[in-house]
Order: structure tokens, then sequence, then C-alpha cells
């Protein structure tokens, strides 16, 4: 993979013109964020751009452009075998043809590792960063916020692989620190009753969405929710009181039943990023990718890259702004799924938002109504949500136990879409398409056969 990264590097030192296309996610943006960065230091023209996904009429267009070289970055495996017009580099990590090991081509399925946890679409960029110059290791702190976006900790509760060396490279430049803490999202800048209210891996019973049950287990506990007007944070709380809330939630967790191995992912790694201001979104890994996701996923990408390129002035002022329209959109989407209702089949279950959630987050509801008390985990989770236009963005979700026993939803979506007229692909765990207005039913058999099939049952 490093043998490809520095391939890959040399076709950049020898272009003068590059063109990025990258994914509206955060991952995406800051595999962009290190390409573009890449190139501002070696003194290259550039330009990029973020897309939803790669469709006939972006190709179409790419091709016409006649870039010199272009960039795809957490995309483009898909395409790889396609479209010899485009003189292209990629850097992805979703799933990927064996038969695409194309010397412009890095994808860690290529060399046996899964994308799905060893290494994201930036961490692959970063390869190549580093590949380029020894001296762009300060990137790697873009490199583990895309990770966190993507929910690489998530299996081990921590990065593993080709992550963990990024991880080193990180602490060797000083961007990023690691440490066991509690893994629930907003240590840094959410209110404590608030970081307990939202928590879902490990679910609370009695606790999880229910804010006056969190407020009081705190009360009980005697930990003051407040500093004066200030609500207190995670980061706020002294040793003995972090110690209070985490025994009390495992002792919680324990007498309703789970099991040690689901009670230990209540602690995990997390990742501070080292020259970012403590208390705010930029300091903590999960957070800054979070805030990304508030930005491109509403058309507006160049907010959060020129975030991931430095600027903490209007640009991180705009980003903030967003992330609450970003958490509201959140909140009532998993409303508005909840009350959709949930209809099973033999071997998955379905909700359709219509046009009640948007499509770019349609993919992380699923993920968060997978993990909901409400969701039997039993079977794997499929959200669909229409398009502005005209088509029904499909976002599926499953377990990693269902991995375990060879469930791969990306193959299972591309196949489906595929009979269709559609694209699809992603993880094992986690895959999205795209497919007609009209054909999410015979989406659904197609999909339950597949499903069937890859589990022998
Ligand atoms: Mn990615």
């Amino acid at each position: 993979m490093l043998q490809r990264a520095r391939e890959l590097g040399d076709t950049i030192r020898k272009s003068k013109e590059v063109h990025i296309v990258t994914h509206i996610d955060a991952d995406g943006i800051t595999a962009g964020a290190i390409a573009s960065e890449t190139l501002q230091r070696l003194g290259k023209e550039y330009s990029i751009e973020c897309v939803k996904q790669l469709d006939e009429l972006i190709l179409k267009r790419l091709t016409n452009e006649n870039h010199e070289l272009v960039w795809f970055t957490d995309l483009g495996s898909s395409i790889s075998m396609e479209y010899p017009g485009i003189n292209k580099i990629i850097t992805d990590h979703h799933a990927c043809e064996e038969d695409s090991n194309l010397p412009f081509h890095l994808n860690p399925h290529l060399f046996g590792f899964d994308g799905s946890y060893d290494i994201s679409g930036a961490g692959a960029t970063y390869l190549v960063s580093k590949s380029i110059d020894e001296k762009n290791i300060d990137l790697s702190a873009l490199a583990v916020v895309g990770a966190c976006g993507d929910l690489q900790d998530r299996r081990f509760c921590k990065l593993q692989g080709t992550n963990r060396r990024i991880l080193a490279d990180g602490k060797k430049a000083g961007v990023i620190q690691n440490k066991l803490d509690i893994r629930y999202f907003g240590r840094e800048t959410r209110p404590m009753y608030k970081l307990l209210q939202y928590s879902d891996d490990p679910f609370i019973p009695g606790l999880s969405r229910r804010e006056d049950a969190c407020v009081s287990f705190l009360q009980d506990l005697n930990i003051r929710c407040k500093d004066g007007d200030c609500w207190r944070k995670w980061i706020d709380l002294n040793k003995e009181e972090r110690q209070k809330i985490i025994s009390s939630i495992v002792q919680m967790l324990l007498t309703k039943g789970f099991g040690h191995k689901i009670t230990c992912r209540i602690i995990g790694e997390i990742y501070i990023l080292s020259k970012e201001k403590p208390g705010t979104e930029l300091h903590d890994a999960k957070e800054f990718a979070t805030l990304l996701n508030s930005t491109a996923r509403y058309g507006k990408y160049e907010v959060g890259l020129n975030v991931c390129l430095g600027d903490r002035g209007k640009w991180l002022q705009k980003a903030q702004n967003l992330l609450g329209g970003h958490r509201r959109n959140l909140v009532e989407g998993l409303q508005f799924a909840k009350e959709e209702k949930i209809q099973k089949r033999t071997f998955l279950q379905f909700f359709h938002a219509g046009e009640g959630i948007r499509d770019t987050i349609i993919g992380i509801v699923t993920n968060m109504m997978l993990n909901s008390e409400e969701v039997d985990s039993s079977l794997p989770l499929i959200g669909f949500a229409n398009t502005e236009n005209g088509d029904v963005k499909v976002s599926a979700r499953t377990t990693q136990a269902f991995v375990d026993k060879g469930l791969d939803l990306s193959s299972a979506l591309r196949n489906a879409a595929k009979q269709l007229n559609g694209v699809g692909g992603g993880h094992n765990i986690a895959a999205g398409a795209t497919i007609p207005k009209g054909k999410e039913e015979e989406f659904l058999e197609i999909l339950e056969k597949e499903i069937k099939n890859q589990l022998d049952l």
C-alpha cells in the first residue's frame, strides 16, 4: 500500500494542474483538505469539488473538462476500471473489485485490509501526502478526524491497523493525543445531561433519549449540572465525578442483563487535536467530524474545507452556525423515522422517509435508529429517502455480529441496485445505493435474496 502511495505521489509531482473530486461526508472533506494542502505545499495549480456520488453526468463533465489529472478521494473505486478518458488517481477505501488493482488506484481492499476499520478515505489520501513529503505528517490529525467520521473506531472501541500508524505520526508531529475515556459523543461541548440523553453505543435503558431521567440521574449522584449560568460538560467534571457516573452506568447496564462485552463499550480510546482550543468542537476528533458533516451534507462544503485548512475566524463561525441546524435535523429525522414505523420482513426491516428526511443524512439517521431501544437489531435496517432529482437514496446498516456471519451489505446493495439501473456500494457493515423511484419493493425483494444467499439461510 505504501509502495502504491509513492507511485501516486510521483504522478502528482509530474503534474502541473490537479482537480480534486471528493465525497460530501466528514471523511471526504478531510480527504479533500489533505489533498488540497499537499498540492498547495507543492505549489501546484489545483481545484476541488465535493459530490454526493459519482454519476454519469459528473463523469461526462469531468471527461470534457480535460484536466491534466483528476484526484478522486474517498470515492472513485467504483469507477476505477472505467472512463479511460479521465487521467486519474484514486485514494478510496470503499469495497472494490479485485481486478481493479491498477497502478493509479490506492484502496486498502486491494492489499488485504478492510476499509471499514483499517483506514479511511482521508487516511488513504494521507499516505500519498506523506510519501510526497515527510513534513506532511501534521496532516495526520485530519486523517484521524476522517476515520472517526466514518466510525472506524467502532469495532474495537479504538482505531486499528493502518489507522494506528497514522495516529503514531500524529503523536510524533504533536497534533494528536489518544487516551481512554467515555466514548459518548460531546465530551467537549455538550451539557452533561445531553451527553447522556443522546448516548447510543451502548444504549442505556432508562436514560438514553430521556432528558428528565438524565437530569435526575446526575442530581441523585450529587453532580451539579451547572456552574453559575454555564452548563457543565464532561471535560468540566473532576475525576471523582466522572468515575461516579461511569460506575453507575456500568451497574445499570449489568443489572439490566447487558453482558460484559456491551458494557465495556462505554470506555474506549478518544482522540484529542492537541493544537485546538479545549472546549471547542475542534478539540475532539468525533466532534470535529460532526461539525464537518453539518457543512457539506447541506451543500456548504467550502465551509468545512476552510475549517480543515486552518480558518478559525469567519468559516469556523459559519460551521458552528450550521451545526445547530444539523443537530435539529438529526433529532427531527430520528423522530420522523420512529413515527414512520419500521416494517419487518423475513431477512431485513425498513422504513421509508419520503421527503421527511434529507437524503444526505438518511445514513446517519438509519444508523442511530439501529442503535435505539425501539429497534430490533437482529435484522439489517434499510432507510429510504427521496432525493432532489427524483431518485431514491437507500441506506443500509447492520451489526458486527452479522458481518462476522458473512453478511456484506456493500455487494448486496451493489448487486440489487445494478439490476434496477441504480448504483450502490460502501462497506460490509454500512452501505448505500441510489435507485429509480417506484423500484423500492423490487429492490427489497432482490436484497432479501442477496442477504439470504450470503448468510446461507
Ligand atoms: Mn469514507
